[in-house]
């Protein structure tokens, strides 16, 4: 079977987020089918969304060659979420770890579970902002435009 570089996006806010992140990565590393890529710059972002007073968020974004489909990608992203004893209760609340799909190749999936390139990564620059350190020149197959340039687009509207 075929491998696919898929970036994935870590999000953290609770806890100590540090640890999570790494505890995230590692997990990930010894899933089956995965190997590991090239990792962003770990960066401190305000939370959008969500209650009030939460603290601020530590994120940053991972390339790995994935063997196998998208879904089962999504199934170990959320075995490693459970396995750090993620609770899902407010939506975009407090989380001590979040995993999201962001990229799977140039794949464009659209099912009730799963929706790839994840519909709101163009609009989150705690998103694009380490995506486009290590992936300026990829290209999100359904604006087809590059990393770089949907960045720079996100900048101009600030
Ligand atoms: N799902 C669909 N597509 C995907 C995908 N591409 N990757 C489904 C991952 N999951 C995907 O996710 C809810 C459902 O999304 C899952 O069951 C899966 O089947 P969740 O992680 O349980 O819920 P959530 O994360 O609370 O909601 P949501 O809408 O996924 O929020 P986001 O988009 O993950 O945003 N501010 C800062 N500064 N940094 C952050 O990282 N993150 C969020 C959460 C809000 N504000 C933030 C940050
Ligand atoms: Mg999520």
């Amino acid at each position: 079977m075929p491998s696919t570089i898929a970036y994935i996006g870590l999000g953290s806010n609770q806890g100590d987020r540090l640890a999570m992140i790494f505890a995230a990565l590692k997990l990930l590393d010894e899933m089956p089918g995965v190997v590991m890529g090239i990792l962003s710059q770990i960066i401190e972002t305000a939370p959008l969304g969500g209650p009030v007073n939460q603290e601020n968020y530590l994120n940053c974004v991972v390339q790995a060659n994935f063997t196998g489909t998208a879904d089962e990608l999504l199934a170990n992203l959320q075995a490693v979420e459970n396995h750090l004893g993620r609770r899902r209760k407010v939506k975009w609340g407090p989380r001590n770890i979040d995993l999201d799909l962001l990229l799977f190749g140039d794949e464009i999936i659209d099912k009730p579970h799963l929706q790839v390139p994840h519909p709101q990564m163009h609009l989150r620059r705690f998103v694009m902002e380490p995506l486009v350190q290590i992936a300026p020149d990829a290209i999100h197959p359904q604006l087809v435009r590059t990393m770089k340039q949907l960045l720079a687009e996100l900048e101009d509207q600030q």
